[in-house]
């Protein structure tokens, strides 16, 4: 078995066909060692005697035991911590003028897609709400084989030439002395690196952002980050950026937050996405792409094979093609979600490379990892990444081989097996590398056009809103703050003082540096309002999560209203109490608890609701978690909603008054549900800052 569908037809379900293939069900099943012989004791190794020594016979022992001391792999060098899914991508119309490639031709067809999230500093078990940049891969299992788009959630990146990959990762993984920090650039070696490093300042300005604190993964755009290109029939290329647009909006943590949630819960996002698809509420992303025709490749102020430069979307439109809908949790987290191995260098006809630097390197670079990570060159023939189409070559033998090829030939060319496989044509769908023409003299260099590390950095300074600035210099404070070394402090605000004299001597203020000397600003006036977070459209409440602060007691008819809207808004909820079982309402209705004050925490809601109800609110009031929840909640700038009597609890946490403005709303009748449901919308009320 080599391919699940020899006729090339494929559609949404044609990677799960194949995977079923290898999905084994125990369930109800004897128990039986690897070679398929029935155990008839599992609990008891055999001994001579009951006091006696273990058996070297005892092959059931052996085979388990050893199996266990070899379940681990080496974890991914970087983005080592993800979380994955499968889904399926649709584009909205044919894009034949601009690319060949067959899955974004026919609106109808739904590629099956499976897509990986992932920290990158982090190991396999560190926090999900760390600061730091996420992975968004992608494998689309199209008819032409498979196609990997291995992006990020953020558009640059921190260098412009991949030989230079391996600095960046030393200097942010924990430091090798002593392997401190974990999952964190807040330390010496990795801002001694970007003051060294000029290239780093336009993604540091991003990595400060609250885009390095996503409030989830289905909450953040996706970048391709590197110049591709499309080529159509015609062999017309054109230079192309992808992008991933969620359907519910780009939208972040609060600091503060995002270091307690690592705490109280490590798998925030990974939950988050699992309940998502769990609960039906599947995650959806469109697809756009930005497109620069041949001729214009040198009519920017910027050069489009710099990875550290974006294209602003003002100046070159981000066209909507398609959208990908992530509907199916995998079943076994390893076997999927681990084993799964990208590579920018997987791709299709009509998909080709630019000459950037970092993507060129990175085409060495992904395969290789697999063969240590994965144990061999055969990690194709993992289910998870099988294509979906058929394939076929002479490459033979190695390290868990699970193919049979029978018959003697195994190489090109033969006559004996009537010269086959055979390469296709390019009518065929054979892959034909674009024919760009290059022309150089060998040279370790980078190019001018390359040099200008600081327009775009202060491009994204000027499209921020003020509170944007604020978590920015914040940023700068808490990382820059926890450099030991006073030299590479100072350097610090010396290089930022190339972008922004203000955010130089901010930064100096707060970590105790001297203002700096260097007087460099670029001096530019240009924003693209498209790079800020806040000024984005989309508002919705949908899949957002409230806690429910009741106890016996509690308002029966306001709850059941309040949450009558959150239904409809398609908003979930969670009574959060002082002890779990049930309480009773006033009008005795009886609801169950989920979650105690110890269980939970603000910091794991978007919002928060005291139900109205003398009697709970005074027990309720009665624990200094419920105060402490609510203050917590407002101090993170989440909705805060109360019943009439609810607001005693709000004056101990210290919120003034009712102000639906500021995201604190009285529920007292259907119109006042409305508002509350308009202010979890909003997500955050930084008014009150
Ligand atoms: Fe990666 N990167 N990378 N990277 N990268 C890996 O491949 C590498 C870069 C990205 O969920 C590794 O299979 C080099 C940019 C993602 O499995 C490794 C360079 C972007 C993932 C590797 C880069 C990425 C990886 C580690 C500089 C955004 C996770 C394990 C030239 C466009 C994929 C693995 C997954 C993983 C190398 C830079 C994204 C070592 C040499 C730029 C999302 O091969």
């Amino acid at each position: 078995m080599v391919s699940e569908n020899e006729s090339g037809k494929i559609n949404e379900h044609s990677k799960n066909r194949q995977l079923d293939q290898y999905r084994a069900d125990d369930n109800g099943k004897k128990m039986t060692t690897n070679q398929g012989l029935r155990i008839s004791e599992d609990e008891h190794s055999l001994k001579a005697g009951t006091r006696g020594p273990t058996l070297m016979e005892d092959f059931h022992f052996r085979e388990k035991m050893t199996h266990f001391d070899h379940e681990r792999i080496p974890e991914r060098i970087v983005h080592a911590r993800g979380s994955g899914a499968h889904g399926y991508f649709q584009v909205y119309e044919p894009m034949t003028e601009f690319t060949k490639a067959k899955f974004l031709q026919d609106p109808s067809v739904k590629t099956p897609v499976f897509v990986r999230y992932s920290t990158v500093a982090g190991s396999r078990g560190s926090a999900d709400s760390v600061r730091d940049v996420r992975g968004f891969s992608t494998k689309f299992y199209t008819e032409e084989g498979n196609y990997d788009l291995v992006g990020n959630n953020i558009p640059v990146f921190f260098i412009q030439d991949a030989i230079k990959f391996p600095d960046l990762i030393h200097a942010v993984k924990p430091e090798p002395h002593n392997e401190i920090p974990q999952a964190a650039s807040a330390h010496d070696t990795f801002w001694d690196f970007v003051a060294n490093n000029e290239e780093t300042a336009h993604m540091i300005m991003w990595h400060l952002s609250d885009r390095a604190i996503p409030r989830s993964l289905r909450m953040m755009e996706g970048f391709g980050v590197h110049t591709f290109r499309f080529v159509n029939e015609e062999g017309v290329s054109h230079f192309v950026k992808f992008h991933w647009k969620p359907v519910l909006g780009v939208k972040s943590l609060v600091w503060d937050e995002a270091q307690k949630i690592a705490g109280k819960n490590p798998d925030f996002h990974r939950q988050d996405l699992w309940e998502a698809i769990d609960t039906d509420n599947y995650p959806e992303f469109e697809f756009g792409v930005q497109l620069i025709k041949e001729e214009d490749e040198f009519n920017f102020d910027f050069d489009i094979l710099d990875p550290t430069k974006l294209w602003p979307e003002e100046q070159v439109p981000v066209k909507i093609i398609g959208k990908m809908v992530l509907n199916q949790n995998p079943d076994n987290f390893f076997a999927e979600t681990e084993q799964i191995a990208f590579h920018p260098g997987h791709v299709v006809p009509g998909i080709d490379f630019s000459n950037d630097p970092l993507l060129q390197g990175r085409l060495f670079s992904y395969t290789d990892t697999q063969l240590s990570r994965l144990g061999g060159p055969n990690f194709h023939e993992l289910p998870i990444n099988r294509p979906v189409c058929p394939f076929h070559n002479n490459q033979r033998d190695g390290m868990h081989r699970m193919t049979i090829n029978p018959g003697p030939v195994s190489y090109h060319k033969n006559s004996l097996a009537g010269n086959s496989p055979v390469p296709a044509s390019e009518a065929e769908g054979g892959y034909a590398h674009y024919q760009e023409k290059v022309d150089g003299r060998k040279v370790r260099q980078r190019s001018e056009s390359f040099k200008d590390h600081y327009s775009q950095a202060k491009l994204f300074w000027n499209s921020m809103t003020e509170v944007e600035k604020e978590h920015i210099i914040a940023a700068f404070h808490f990382e820059v703050g926890k450099v030991k070394s006073k030299d590479v402090q100072q350097q610090v605000v010396e290089m930022f003082s190339n972008v922004d004299l203000e955010l130089a001597e901010a930064i100096a203020k707060g970590v105790g540096a001297n203002p700096p000397s260097n007087k460099n600003e670029v001096e530019t006036e240009l924003t693209s309002p498209a790079l800020s977070q806040e000024l984005m459209k989309v508002k919705t409440a949908a899949t957002r999560k409230v806690a429910i602060l009741a106890a016996d007691g509690f308002n029966g008819t306001e709850v059941n209203q309040v949450l009558e809207s959150f239904k409809a808004a398609g908003i979930t909820a969670e009574i959060v109490s002082i002890n779990r079982g049930m309480i009773t309402s006033a009008t005795e209705q009886q609801v169950e608890v989920d979650q105690t004050f110890l269980t939970a925490d603000s910091v794991l809601y978007d919002a928060v609701y005291v139900a109205g109800g003398q009697e709970s609110v005074d027990a309720l009031k009665a624990t200094k978690n419920s105060i402490f929840f609510v203050n917590e909640a407002y101090n993170h700038f989440k909705a805060i909603g109360a019943g009439k009597e609810g607001a005693e609890i709000l004056t101990k946490a210290g919120i003034g008054s009712f102000d639906p403005n500021a995201g604190v709303v009285a529920i007292a009748d259907e119109k006042s549900g409305t508002a509350f449901i308009e202010a979890i919308a909003k997500h955050r009320h930084w008014i009150r800052a």
